[in-house]
């Protein structure tokens, strides 16, 4: 087998595409790939300030490139988390991403926030004290990620955040929304999810690519990315789906790409509708996000913050790129962008 371009014989073999390509010419077609879907899903144009979402993993970082490849505006956000395990999980993290943007993206700003710092505990030691996730740090670290990504997006004026969720992150969660008929939760799910209400708008680039080809383009652009996962990932839901779907992936090669695929078409045709009595939103008491309930929002409850000052994110944790750029935009905020796979 041969590269398809140039007749090499180092082929990396897509069987589900049908295309056989060398390192080169497989890199070349991923980044063609990435700017096809974020035309074909409209997620920005040329003017947009994007704000990656880069978790130290392969997925992010691959994203991070891309986008600079593509001449596109990108500057990236880490969210330390404080959690370490046997691994030092976060510290090899954000130790791989300040490596990857000295060597690959020295123009761009790097926006550090550390979770501790800025307020106060760990996801750990906040997980520890408060009864979300049964034991498990994941409700209150997924809770935590979103409010951190849409407030720094819109109070640094990034019009919009871009994540790195592959294929397989996303048919894993529409194979549970499905499995549970969620059907709120499925009109939402989409490679692009508009700005509303003080939620930043938030894209996908990467939601068609398996995510071995994420790792692969890792791999020929020699991204060095921390391997192991955060060390409360394992068993959870969404990696029990994953090896669900693979199962079936290779009994049946190019099966997730059509179950997500196809699922994107029915949406587009109406086939999902977003609940008709959708609850009204109030701005949270404290910090000013929208909030289903009266009073405070569920960040600001679960970090006990009470005063809008203390729930901004600290300047001096970030680094931050031509102040005046962004004063004048508005506070906004969020909860909801799927964190899963971050
Ligand atoms: S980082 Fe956070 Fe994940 Fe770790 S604690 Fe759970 S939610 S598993 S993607
Ligand atoms: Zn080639
Ligand atoms: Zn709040």
């Amino acid at each position: 087998m041969r590269c398809r371009k140039c007749n090499s014989s180092a082929v990396i073999n897509m069987r589900h595409h049908k295309l056989a390509l060398c390192g080169e010419h497989y890199g070349e077609w991923f980044v063609d790939s990435t700017q096809r879907a974020i035309e074909k899903y409209k997620m920005f144009d040329r003017d947009a300030r994007i704000l990656v979402a880069v978790s130290g993993g392969k997925d992010s970082l691959a994203l991070w490139d891309v986008l600079t490849r593509l001449g596109y505006t990108s500057d990236g956000l880490y969210i330390g988390l404080g959690i370490q395990g046997d691994i030092a999980y976060s510290d090899q993290s954000l130790a791989r991403i300040r490596e990857f943007q000295e060597k690959v993206v020295p123009a761009a700003t790097l926006h550090v926030v550390d979770i501790q710092e800025t307020y106060g505990k760990t996801i750990p030691q906040i997980a520890r004290e408060n009864t979300r996730g049964h034991g498990k740090p994941c409700a209150a670290c997924g809770l935590t990620k979103r409010y951190v990504m849409n407030r720094l997006a819109a109070e640094r004026g990034y019009t919009v955040l871009a994540t790195g969720h592959n294929l397989d992150d996303e048919a894993a969660v529409l194979m549970q929304n499905t499995l549970h008929w969620q059907t709120g939760y499925l009109a939402r799910q989409a490679p692009v999810l508009e700005a509303s209400d003080g939620l930043a708008r938030k894209v996908k680039p990467f939601c068609r690519f398996y995510e071995r080809e994420t790792a692969t383009y890792a791999l020929v652009r020699g991204i060095d990315y921390v391997y192991d996962e955060c060390p409360h990932a394992v068993g959870n839901l969404t990696n029990f789906y994953k090896t669900l779907l693979n199962q079936l992936e290779n009994e049946s090669p190019g099966a997730k790409l059509q179950f997500y695929i196809q699922f994107l078409k029915a949406r587009a045709e109406g086939f999902f509708q977003a609940p008709a009595d959708k609850t009204e939103l109030h701005a949270c008491e404290v910090c000013g996000q929208p909030t289903t309930a009266p009073g405070r929002c569920a960040f600001c409850r679960m970090w006990n913050i009470t005063s809008a000052q203390s729930a901004v994110i600290s300047a001096d944790a970030i680094p931050v790129r031509g102040q005046d750029e962004f004063d004048d935009v508005e506070a906004r905020v969020a909860e909801s962008v799927d964190v899963s796979g971050l």
